[in-house]
């Protein structure tokens, strides 16, 4: 989508500070980062959210690739948190999915 913030990463047109990048996810640092640790991996095709994505095995990718990178980072033993906010009340913001990955300080239960 050509309006789309998150398709213009995808692409090139907008540069993110990436950390991970395959055939089909795009992984970069958020610009409002809630944690030490804020990475925001996204499909490089657009998916407005969770509702509209149809390939699971997308979604498994997506969590997959989230470990990958905790892993390469050092937080896997310390631990973090994945999460797909989705429309109003899950708070998305950027209508392009994308699943948040927080570490490197306590989290707590539940979220705000
Ligand atoms: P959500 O609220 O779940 O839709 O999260 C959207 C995230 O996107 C939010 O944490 C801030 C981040 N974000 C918004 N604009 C930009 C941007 O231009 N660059 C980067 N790196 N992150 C952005």
């Amino acid at each position: 989508m050509s309006d789309c913030l998150f398709c213009k990463m995808a692409t090139g047109d907008i540069k993110p500070d990436v950390v991970y990048e395959d055939e089909q996810l795009l992984a970069f640092r958020d610009i409002h980062p809630q944690a030490p640790l804020h990475v925001l991996i996204i499909p490089k095709h657009h998916v407005a959210n969770l509702n509209d994505l149809d390939d699971a095995l997308l979604g498994g990718l997506m969590l997959q690739t989230a470990a990958k990178i905790a892993g390469q980072l050092a937080y896997a033993e310390s631990g973090y948190r994945t999460v797909f906010n989705c429309n109003d009340d899950g708070g998305q913001t950027v209508h392009h999915l994308h699943l948040h990955l927080l570490a490197g300080r306590q989290m707590h239960w539940p979220p705000g």
